[in-house]
């Protein structure tokens, strides 16, 4: 049987790196199918090119699987799949939740054949042999032998063939780059992120979240030889194609055992498995000084830190009162001081926010070293604790707000401003860390720093930028270049002559970010 697994756009960013459920499944795939993926943030499609692709290439079951926020997407693209006569198995967190709906069970029209709940990693053989024979059941539930629920344990995690899949859809780099990029080091031909996980679940249980629900508070690790031999894999397809790989450790929280984290950081290192990569972990696991050193010898780049809030009422009413504002400048601090920045998010329309939130919080921000600050909205997804505190007081304006989505806008009235004043809070946030002269503000805040420091995260700040302001197209790229042209042209000046003040921080032949790779790309 021949066998598509789908995944579709976000609609907003296209996103930046490839999804791990599609490889994981495809790895689990039983022998004697053929499985092709097709990620529509790569290779977008719209209903009738999807349906035309199913029956031009005799495809004998779809899988598709969705976020809530691409679900609306998801359903069309699956309605389409199943009017030319095939059957449709939907997966992930938003029909975990909502089964019925996707099973057209809720009195709304039905979009799937057959829903896989939770973790697939076990069901998904028995899906497919299923679906081969024509014997397809409705619902998929991870259970054990007595009926109870089960979660894979991950220690026997297949091999992704990262070495042989087809990536050139996921090369970020845009052509007009390579010359400025060819002087900071040899290697630069292409710059992918694969996400690779090396632990699953997250017990803090934060009110917003879906993780604690999907996945449980029983957390579960890869062996450390196992993650460490998917990187030497990745890193050996890098040296390959004269190419740089970085890894999105896209565990919920990265550190959430620290000891198997210095654990597994050590093994990175021993074994030279290091390449560049980022990760999740919460500001209180960052008090480590000795895991904040591991985590910059292993390769580690950039930290998403969710900060949500300054204010920790906010954070206690969401159940995230072990952040700890105070505390956010010295996490940061104890990162910039070896060369690891962060990624940090916040949420705005949060209910004890007021109006000049978003100021409030970049007053704290501008005193941070530079990062990659993001912006959200409170957004009550479904079976969350929040969804039902919201639902249960009456607050929820848009009751299935993924019906139809539209980006950053609330789906509840805020307790102490109205949902425009929430919106606006974040378009102030965005635009103010976002603008010509925020970005030349950062990269001058790197002043002491090698050159690919100061590339680096201009290059970081242009990609984030488009989380918010749409950048899709050559000429939304061109009218962002000649804004910040000031700051491009300063860089391409010092990476073509030099700079003859270099402040004394950077020592002659110090490494640039990269080096590791390319150094070994050399080897
Ligand atoms: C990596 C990640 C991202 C990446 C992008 C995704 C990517 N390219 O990988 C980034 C950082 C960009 C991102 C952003 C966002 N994310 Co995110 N992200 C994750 C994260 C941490 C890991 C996803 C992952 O790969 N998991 C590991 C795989 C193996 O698990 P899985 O995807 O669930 O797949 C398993 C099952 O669900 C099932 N399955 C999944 N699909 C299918 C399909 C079929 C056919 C079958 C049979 C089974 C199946 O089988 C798999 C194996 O067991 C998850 C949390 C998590 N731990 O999953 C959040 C998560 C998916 N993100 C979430 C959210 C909310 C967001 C944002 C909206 C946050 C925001 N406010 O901006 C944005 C939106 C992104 C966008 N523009 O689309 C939520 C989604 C909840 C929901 N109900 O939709 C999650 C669950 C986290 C949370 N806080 O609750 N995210
Ligand atoms: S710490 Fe992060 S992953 Fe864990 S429950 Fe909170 S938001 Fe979710």
């Amino acid at each position: 049987m021949r066998i598509l697994l789908y995944n579709p756009d976000n609609g907003v960013t296209r996103n930046f790196m490839p999804h791990l459920w599609m490889f994981l499944l495809q790895s689990l795939t039983p022998p004697g199918h053929e499985v092709i993926l097709i990620d529509g943030n790569a290779q977008p499609m719209d209903e009738a090119q999807i349906a035309q692709y199913v029956r031009q290439h005799e495809i004998g079951l779809v899988g598709i699987g969705a976020m809530t926020r691409m679900i609306a997407k998801a359903y069309r693209i699956a309605d389409a799949i199943r009017a030319v006569g095939v059957p449709v198995v939907m997966g992930g967190p938003h029909v975990t939740e909502l089964a019925d709906e996707a099973l057209g069970r809720d009195g709304g029209p039905r979009h799937a054949d057959a829903v896989a709940l939770g973790e697939a990693d076990d069901t998904w053989p028995v899906i497919v042999n299923d679906a081969a024979r024509g014997e397809l059941k409705e619902i998929y539930a991870p259970v054990d032998a007595a009926g109870k629920e089960s979660k894979p344990s991950l220690k026997a995690y297949p091999t992704i063939p990262w070495d042989k899949i087809d990536l050139h859809q996921f090369n970020l780099l845009p052509k007009v780059v390579y010359p400025l990029l060819k002087k900071v080091g040899e290697g630069w031909g292409t710059f992918r992120i694969v996400p690779v996980e090396s632990g699953r679940g997250c017990p803090y249980g934060c009110e917003f979240c879906t993780v604690t629900g999907f996945f449980g508070d029983s957390i579960r690790f890869r062996t450390n030889e196992s993650v460490v031999n998917e990187l030497l894999l990745l890193k050996a397809r890098a040296r390959k194609e004269k190419g740089q790989i970085a890894v999105f450790f896209i565990d919920d929280n990265f550190a959430i055992n620290v000891k198997r984290t210095k654990s597994l950081l050590r093994d990175i290192i021993a074994a030279k498995a290091q390449v560049h990569w980022v990760a999740q972990i919460s500001a209180n696991l960052l008090r480590v000084e000795e895991l904040c050193d591991l985590i910059a010898a292993s390769g580690g780049k950039w930290v998403f830190i969710g900060m949500e809030s300054i204010d920790p009422t906010n954070l206690k009413d969401v159940n995230k009162g072990f952040n700890k504002p105070g505390e956010y400048g010295a996490v940061l601090e104890r990162l910039a001081k070896r060369n690891v920045y962060a990624i940090t998010s916040f949420i705005f329309g949060m209910d004890n926010d007021t109006t000049g939130v978003a100021e409030r919080t970049l007053e704290q921000v501008r005193t941070w070293p530079p990062g990659l600050p993001i912006f959200g909205l409170l957004t009550p997804l479904p079976a969350t604790p929040l969804y039902k505190r919201l639902e249960a007081a009456g607050r929820l304006t848009r009751r299935k707000h993924w019906q139809e989505f539209i980006p950053f806008a609330m789906a509840h009235t805020p307790l102490k401003m109205s949902i425009e004043e929430a919106h606006a809070e974040v378009n102030y946030g965005w635009s103010h860390s976002y603008s010509a002269e925020a970005l030349a503000q950062a990269v001058e805040a790197l002043d002491d720093q090698p050159l690919g420091y100061r590339i680096n995260i201009f290059l970081a700040r242009l990609c984030f930028r488009g989380i918010y302001f749409p950048m899709l197209g050559k000429l939304a790229w061109l009218k962002v270049a000649t804004e910040n042209r000031r700051t491009i042209f300063k860089l391409i000046k010092e990476a073509v002559f030099g700079r003859k003040d270099r402040p004394a921080r950077v020592a002659e032949g110090e490494e640039l970010p990269g080096s590791e790779v390319q150094g070994e790309a050399r080897a």
